[in-house]
């Protein structure tokens, strides 16, 4: 579900391509974000503790068939007085993932407003945002319809370019598929800011 691209193998082929890539992860305290990156780097389960600064790793994935992709992953603190940081790591990042609690149905707004306030923002703003709707495995989990629809995600124009995955950071469902299609999203960016320049 998203404002993405679908064409990856025509993508990969046309353009020359710097495989390294600086992706930020953002969302409210407790989503699920310190447990998305774990899992991505690891491959397991880590029992996390509330960041209270940043989390910074490399990881190193393959990508569709064969392309290798290195993503250096800021994790970034979520507690409200930690939001004014987020700026500062969104100002040269290639790529957003925007984790949210689909359980957390009370802050869900809360979690619109912070989502809004970044891809608006100046410093991101056009900056490829993958949503990962996490803790899908839990009973009470909101629909990936109820979540587009709490989060507005139609309001945020044809030109921002998003996509909302369902994922379970616990077993990783959802995350390299997230992350393709993120891939995908930066690629045409790239694309369009090269040919933008010419
Ligand atoms: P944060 O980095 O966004 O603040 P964390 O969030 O990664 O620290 O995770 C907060 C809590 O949510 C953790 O539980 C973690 O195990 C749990 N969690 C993360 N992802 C999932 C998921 O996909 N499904 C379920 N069921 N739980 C998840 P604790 O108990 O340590 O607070
Ligand atoms: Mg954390």
């Amino acid at each position: 579900m998203g404002n993405g691209v679908s064409d990856r193998s025509h993508l990969f082929q046309s353009l020359p391509f710097c495989k390294c890539l600086h992706i930020t992860i953002l969302g409210l305290d407790s989503a699920g974000k310190t447990t998305v990156l774990y899992r991505l780097q690891l491959d397991e389960f880590v029992n996390t503790v509330p960041t209270k600064g940043f989390n910074a790793e490399r990881v190193k994935l393959l990508l569709g068939s064969s392309t290798k992709v290195t993503f250096h992953f800021w994790d970034v603190g979520g507690q409200e007085k930690l939001r004014p940081l987020w700026k500062s790591y969104t100002r040269c990042t290639d790529g957003i993932v925007f984790v949210v609690d689909s359980v957390d149905a009370e802050r869900m707004e809360e979690a619109k407003t912070e989502l809004h306030k970044i891809m608006r923002s100046s410093e991101s703003q056009g900056v490829p945002v993958l949503i990962a709707a996490n803790k899908q495995d839990l009973r009470n989990s909101l629909s990936l319809s109820e979540i587009k629809n709490s989060l507005a995600l139609g309001e945020l124009g044809p030109t921002a370019q998003w996509h909302l995955q369902g994922t379970c950071a616990i077993i990783g469902d959802g995350l390299r598929e997230g992350l393709e299609i993120l891939y995908d999203m930066i690629l045409k960016r790239r694309k369009m800011l090269k040919q933008k320049k010419k």
